[in-house]
Parts: structure tokens; sequence; C-alpha cells
């Protein structure tokens, strides 16, 4: 059995020994120090960001991946993609792929890694080329409008996105959905030091020509734009001017017209203008603008570009209408109000235009109506952040993040000991953490901390962020993944390392406070209706549609569902997805903080092996049997391994198994007989098969050549 003394370490933790956290992460390390980032765990693939490129990619690669089964070659995110593909063609068995590890990870990498495997390998033809191409240039396209560099990640993705790829019963690509996650929005206005605005803003500054800036009445200096963060304007490793060009030539590979394009320019342009719009005091105090004051002209470029009348967009920016049934009555704002109103248009027109995008893509990308597909859904989304100052967007990424680690613990843990019990074979529980308390504490419907935050919202009255806490802190003061100032007073030490607006969770992941200022506003995520109305009035098509409830006639009531609300909806539809498919899981790991190859932190990677919960995935597989498979379809591989069962067999496909194995003369704590499958302990079991069944095929093949030559 290979051991650590193994050059390479072990390729799958099931053989490691001694098993312990210690010796799975000098396994990992000395792996990644040979540069094998990849190791499983029985089927689950772990991946540790090499930060280089490897020569390990590419059509040589997945040719050879393509023709050996999951255990032969070395571990790779191509052997799963493979053995996801290949199930899903021969067992009518959906698939998806769930990738999960924190910012910087690798899991967007590792998605793009999957989609082009799968591109590959699955037909061929014009027509299934050109679905493969709007399906690949999706990602350039939302990278372009999702993305942003962050501290943590030059290319980080500030949606959660999943992917179902749609086939036919062939296997052919036929298209896909694509449903995104909650955009960080606030983004665009704000950014933390060294960090980035989404990367389209400095893709066009840098890559449109000098026509294209002119007609969009924007400067080349990215200096120029309040809401660019000049100070990170340049990264290294990344060229905007030749990402724009990429981005440009996607949206035309999958289906945009020029005239869309130029739309959603438009759009973009009007958001950095936006931010431009200074407000002053003569500003707020309604009067005319006097010529020549700087925010006249923005606010009249952005009126040109979009056809609206500065002077309605201006009456928006300033005033708030409030509508009673006997009458209207128009208050002006206060410079900090106006502020506020023009950043939450900023965010509003920019997250809508990134919903539109997605709309878009999934209209060329869908596939029709009543066609019987086969679907792999891919998971992409934000891993779990743990920030200085965690706000409102941290909580609901962590609580995905908790969502899809009660996914894992579900469908690998809790799925592997029942099938166990199903197949009616003995079984030692492995004690694991339960995480479904922590998702209670967020998501219970009434008593939950979204319920509450909604509450907090539609109540009337005076509401807070601060009656918004004093309520958590009541309502959870025995909780024991809640902590507080308050609780922490009663049952803990008291913490100087927490504010008095502050919770803490203790997720699965780590402890992680939030301060809940702003909480209530992004959840409520609401725009005055003047500004929605001055959208909805401007002659540019695209902006229009962005804004529907700004059509007088349609305004309704009805309140729209609040952020929080919203997520949860859509966590809990794509749950259902998932559990609806057959898992297979990538698992990536960041070596260090830096974004450097070869650097290699124990502690760091320690912290996220423990959280990803890697030695009990190691202990459940190990208690186990690291592979399974039907009698049937063991018997048709093996069964000219067998003197009786070749070349004829008339028998049952269990009996034959047993007669196979009997023959071979494996161990028998070896292997375990279920109701319907065979399970084999240890990999090196199969290794041995297979190796067993090469010799026979080349046998047979000689002898069946002899035998050709002896007839001529
Ligand atoms: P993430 O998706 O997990 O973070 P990415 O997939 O964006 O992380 O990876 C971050 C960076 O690491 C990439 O831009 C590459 O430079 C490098 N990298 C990742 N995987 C590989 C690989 N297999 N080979 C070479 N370089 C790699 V976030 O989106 O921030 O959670 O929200
Ligand atoms: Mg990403």
């Amino acid at each position: 059995m290979p051991l650590l003394e193994d050059s390479v370490g072990v390729e799958d933790l099931v053989l490691l020994e001694p098993l312990g956290q210690e010796s799975l992460l000098k396994n990992l390390q000395i792996r990644f120090e040979k540069k094998e980032i990849y190791t499983y765990i029985g089927n689950v693939v772990i991946s540790v960001n090499p930060y280089q490129q490897l020569p390990i990619y590419g059509p040589e690669f997945i040719a050879k991946y393509r023709d050996y089964t999951f255990y032969e070659l070395k571990p790779h995110i191509y052997a799963l993609a493979n053995v996801a593909y290949q199930s899903l063609k021969d067992q009518e068995r959906d698939q998806c792929i769930l990738i999960t590890g924190e910012s910087g990870a690798g899991k967007t990498e590792a998605s793009k890694l999957v989609m082009s495997y799968v591109a590959a390998v699955c037909g061929k033809g014009e027509q299934v080329n050109s679905v493969k191409e709007q399906l690949l240039q999706s990602n350039p396209v939302l990278e372009a409008f999702g993305n942003a560099k962050t501290i943590r990640n030059n290319n980080s993705s500030r949606f959660g996105k999943y992917m179902d790829i749609e086939f036919d019963f062939k296997g052919c690509p036929l298209g896909g959905v694509i449903t995104n996650y909650l955009l960080e929005k606030s983004r665009v206005v704000k950014q933390l030091k060294r960090e980035r605005n989404f990367h389209i803003f400095y893709q066009l500054l840098a890559g449109a020509d000098a026509q294209l800036l002119k007609a969009l009445k924007l400067e080349r200096e990215t200096s120029l734009y309040a809401y660019l963060n000049w100070e990170a304007s340049r990264v290294d490793g990344i060229d905007d001017a030749s990402n724009f060009r990429a981005v440009q030539s996607a949206m035309t590979v999958i289906g945009f017209s020029d005239e869309e394009i130029r739309q959603v320019l438009e759009v973009t342009a009007v958001v950095l203008k936006l931010g431009n719009v200074e407000l002053s005091d003569e500003f707020q105090a309604d009067r005319i603008l006097a010529s020549g004051i700087h925010d006249g002209q923005g606010v009249q470029e952005i009126g040109e570009l979009v056809g609206l009348s500065a002077e309605e967009l201006e009456s928006a920016l300033r005033s708030r209408t409030v509508e009673t049934t006997k009458e209207k009555v128009v208050t002006a704002l206060t410079i900090i109000q106006a502020q506020y109103a023009r950043d939450a248009l900023a965010k509003n027109i920019y997250s809508r235009l990134f919903n539109w995008i997605v709309y878009r893509i999934n209209e060329s990308i869908k596939v029709g109506a009543g066609e019987k597909k086969k679907v792999m859904g891919v998971l992409d989304i934000y891993g779990f952040e743990i920030l200085q100052d965690n706000s409102f967007e941290q909580f609901v990424i962590n609580y995905c993040n908790e969502k899809l680690q009660q996914v894992f613990i579900e469908m690998t843990l809790k799925e592997e000991q029942e099938e166990y019990k199903r197949e009616g074979i003995p079984w030692t529980k492995v004690e694991y953490f339960d995480n479904s308390i922590i998702c209670n504490l967020i998501e219970h419907n009434q008593r939950g901390i979204l319920a509450m935050l909604d509450e907090e919202c539609l109540r009337p009255g005076v509401v807070s962020d601060s009656t918004f806490l004093a309520k958590l802190n009541q309502l959870f003061s025995q909780h024991e993944h809640y902590e507080s100032k308050v609780t922490q007073n009663a049952q803990h030490q008291y913490d100087h390392t927490m504010g008095l607006s502050c919770f803490r969770i203790c997720h699965y992941a780590g402890k992680v406070t939030y301060n809940v200022t702003s909480f209530i506003d992004k959840n409520n995520d609401l725009l005055y209706r003047d500004l929605s109305q001055a959208m909805w009035k401007a002659q540019h098509p695209l902006l229009q549609s962005l804004f529907p409830e700004g059509d007088p006639k349609q305004v309704s009531l009805k309140r729209p569902p609040t952020a929080g609300a919203q997520f949860k909806n859509s966590v809990a539809i794509l749950m259902k997805n998932l559990y609806s498919k057959n898992p297979n899981y990538i698992r990536c790991i960041k070596p260090n903080e830096h974004q450097q190859h070869g650097q290699f932190s124990s502690e760091l990677v320690a912290n996220q092996a423990l959280y990803l919960g890697l030695l009990e995935n190691v202990r459940v597989r190990r208690a186990g049997y690291a592979y399974r498979q039907g009698y049937g379809p063991f018997l048709e591989r093996y069964r000219m391994l067998g003197r009786s069962t070749w070349p004829h067999w008339k028998e049952g496909a269990r009996e034959g198994v047993e007669k196979i194995i009997g023959e071979l003369s494996v161990a028998s704590e070896e292997l375990a007989f279920g109701k319907t499958k065979i399970f084999i302990r240890n990999p090196k079991t199969l290794f041995y098969l297979e190796e067993q069944r090469r010799l026979r095929l080349q046998q047979l093949a000689t002898l069946i050549q002899k035998t050709y030559r002896g007839w001529r």
C-alpha cells in the first residue's frame, strides 16, 4: 500500500495510513509540492489551487481521461467530469457537479475545466459545436459583469452561478439554463481599498476605441470616475483592453445583436456617469442649476445617452413624491438622502442589467419545451467569507454555504450509510457534525434570523438595525450558535472584539461576526418610485425594460419580496434541484493567502480541511467500501476473468460475480456482497481486477489474431 514515504503521497486519502488530520495535511502538502494538485477521497476530488499553469490540461489529457475509468489514471477533474458525463449518458441519471471552497480556492476555474471537458467529449457536428460555443462563451461575459478584483482573488465571482447543461438521449448538448444568485451590487458604488469595481468598467475604458468612448460620453481615465477605485485600477495578469474585445466577441457568439451590445454598454456608461453626479447644496435647494456647473453637464449627458430629459432625471434625484389618496406631496431630499438615492439607482441599474444579461444568454441557449433532456448541473457559488467587516452580503453568502454543507452531509455521508443499510451490509456508525441547527437558526420560517429581519422591515413604526439586533438578542440568547455582546455578557467572558452593533454566528466553518448596520436597508432593497418612474420614461428600450414597475399603469401596492426572502427562496429551489440529481464533488482548497504558487500554508489548509469535513469524509469512506457496482454491470465487465463465466454464463448475476471472485481468490475481507451490489473495500483490489482484465483482453486479441491467420 502506498504510504507517506511514497514520493507523491497517496492518490486517495482512503488509503492513508495512519489516518489523522496531520497525515492528511502532510499528504496534501507532499502532493502539492510535486505539483499533484488533485487527490481523491473515494469519488470526491480535492483540488489545491496551484496558482500557476500546469501542463495537465488540453486535448491530449482529455483524450486520455476519456478512455479510462475513474481509478485508472492520476486523480483529475477530468476523471470526475468523465464519470459524471458517462453516467449521464449510460444510466439515465441527471448529474450535478458541486464545487465548494473559499474565495480564491479555484472553484470558477474548476467549473470551466468541467465545462471544457464535457464540451470536448460530447458529440460533433456544426449544430452541436455552435451550442457548445455559446455555452462556453457565456463564461467571459458573466465574468466581465459579475467578477471583480478583491483582496482575496483577482478574479473573484461576486455572484453565485448554477448552470444546467442539457443533453439529448445520445449525450449531445442541446443548450442550457443559467441561474444567478445575488450579485454583490454594493460594489458598484463602493469598494474596499485595493479592490476594484466589476471588471467591465475597466475593460470598457481601456478597450473601447476613441469613437465608442465618445459615443458613450466617457473619458479613458479611470481616475475620473468616482465609482472606480483608481488606486487599484491595474491588476497584474489582467489585460482589460484585450478582455473587452473578448467579451464583445463572446456576446456576438452567444447571439447578442450589435444593437443589444451597444445598449448594454450605454447602460454601463450611465452607471459610471451617475457616480460623478455631485450633489451640492444648490442642487438640493431646488434652484435651477446655473449653467457651467459640472453636475449639470453630467446629468445632461446621461439624459442624452438614454433619451431622458435632464430635468426629469434631476428632479427624480432631488426629490421624492409621496402619493396619498387625496394628493401628491413632493419633498426635497437632503444631500445625504439624494446621495443615497443616486447610489441606490446606480446599484439597481447595474444589478438589473446583470440579470438581464443572464436572461438574454438563457434566451439564446434555451432548449425547446417538450424535448426529453438529460441534465448536468454545475454549481459555482461564492465561497464562505470571513472578512474584517461582515455585512448582509456575507450573511447570505455564508448561509448559502451552510446549505451546501448540508447537502454534502446529507448526500454523501447519510446516503453512504443508508446505502449500506439498504444493501444489508454491516455498518459502524461514524459521528459527524450535522449543521441543520445553524441552517435553522438562519432560515426557520417563523423564528429564523431572515424571518426576523423581514418582520422588522415590514413592521410599521420606527424600525432600525438596532431594533432588529435587539430582537435577535432576545430571541437567541440561549442558542448555542448565536452570540452577541448581550448574550456574551450573560454567558461568556466579555468580548472586546465585538462591537455593540454586531452579532456572531458559529458557522460550521468558523465564527463570523456580522455588523447589522444597513441590514434593514439592504434587505428592503427599495428604490424611490420617482427614480423607477424616471428610468421607465427613458427612450432606451433596454433601460426602460429594466424598470417595469416605473410604468404608471403598472403601479401595484404589493411590496416586492425582500432581498433576504428572495435569496432564501432561490436557495430552496436550488437545493431541491440538487437533491434530484446524482452529486459529484470538487472540494477546492486555497494553499496560501498571497495568490502565490509553490506556497503551502499548513495552518490555512488545516482550517479548510477541517470545515470541508475531509477527515470525516475519509472515515466514512474507510469504514465502508471505496468502490461499489451493481452485480449486472460488474459481471459484464469482468466475466472474461472467470473460468466458469466465460464465454457463457446462464445463471444469475450475483452468482456469476461470486464465482469470478472465488476463482480469482480475492481476500474475503476485501469484499461484501450486498442485495444488489458488490462492495470493494480497497481501490487496489479494483486496480488488480482492471489489470487482470487488460491482460485477458490482450490474450483474447492474440487468440483471435491467431485463429484468423489460421483461416487464411
Ligand atoms: P474561486 O472561484 O474559488 O474564488 P478562482 O477559480 O477564481 O477562485 O481561482 C482564483 C485564481 O487561482 C484564478 O484566477 C487562477 O489564477 C488560479 N487558479 C485556480 N485554479 C487553477 C488551476 N487549476 N490552475 C492554475 N491556476 C488556477 V471566489 O470566485 O473569489 O470564491 O468569489
Ligand atoms: Mg469564482
